[in-house]
């Protein structure tokens, strides 16, 4: 074999093998993209800064951090975190009822003090049964159901839990707000919402 078509032969491996690396796994706090999983914790909850939000992702793997009760009591399923600084005061409809949440999820919302100000566990039956949301749909059907109410530059954590010990993947849509809420470059060179 010529020296050329040796390297050219090496080359072509070489490329090979850069097309086949893993996928990049990105930090919790890494700026935002359309797809996101949440955060373990408060301490690392993934912001949400644009409105309305789509994600998804998965409960799997997490650790038990967090319950709130509506209805049902001693959950001690997996949880992920968002949080959400609002872009303007208004309601926000929230709901897992969408591909691919595949499991009994539970939602709740609390103020940043951790205070609840919305759950619910079962609402819907797509993409499978016993799904929650938090929409216009429930308002009004039991105190914890229905539209989140949130106050401008106000912040807010959205827990995706479980019911029982339950776990899966799950889809997440936010509705209610067409904002952005203001943001900062750290020196870390990580955007962050603004707390103000
Ligand atoms: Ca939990
Ligand atoms: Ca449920």
């Amino acid at each position: 074999m010529k020296l050329a078509t040796l390297i050219l032969c090496m080359l072509a491996i070489a490329t090979v093998a850069v097309a086949e690396k893993a996928p990049a796994v990105y930090p919790d706090n890494a700026p935002l993209i359309s797809e996101r999983q949440g955060g373990d914790t408060v301490a690392d909850a993934v912001p949400i800064l644009t409105m309305p939000f789509t994600g998804s992702g998965t409960t799997v793997g997490y650790v038990n951090d967090y319950d709130a009760v509506c209805n049902y009591t001693g959950s001690t399923a997996p949880e992920v975190v968002y949080s959400l600084v609002a872009c303007d005061t208004g309601f926000l409809e929230i709901t897992l009822c969408i591909d691919p949440t595949d499991y009994d999820t539970k939602l709740y919302v609390t103020d940043a003090d951790l205070n609840l100000i919305r759950c619910n566990d079962d609402w819907c039956s797509v993409p499978v049964s016993y799904v929650s949301e938090l929409t216009y749909d429930n308002e009004g059907a039991d105190p914890l159901f229905g539209v989140v109410p949130v106050t401008v530059d106000e912040m807010y954590y959205i827990f995706v839990d479980g019911y029982s010990s339950a776990s899966g993947n799950y889809g997440i849509s936010i509705t209610g707000l067409d904002c952005v809420t203001p943001t900062e470059e750290t020196n870390f060179g990580v955007i962050k919402a603004m707390y103000r």
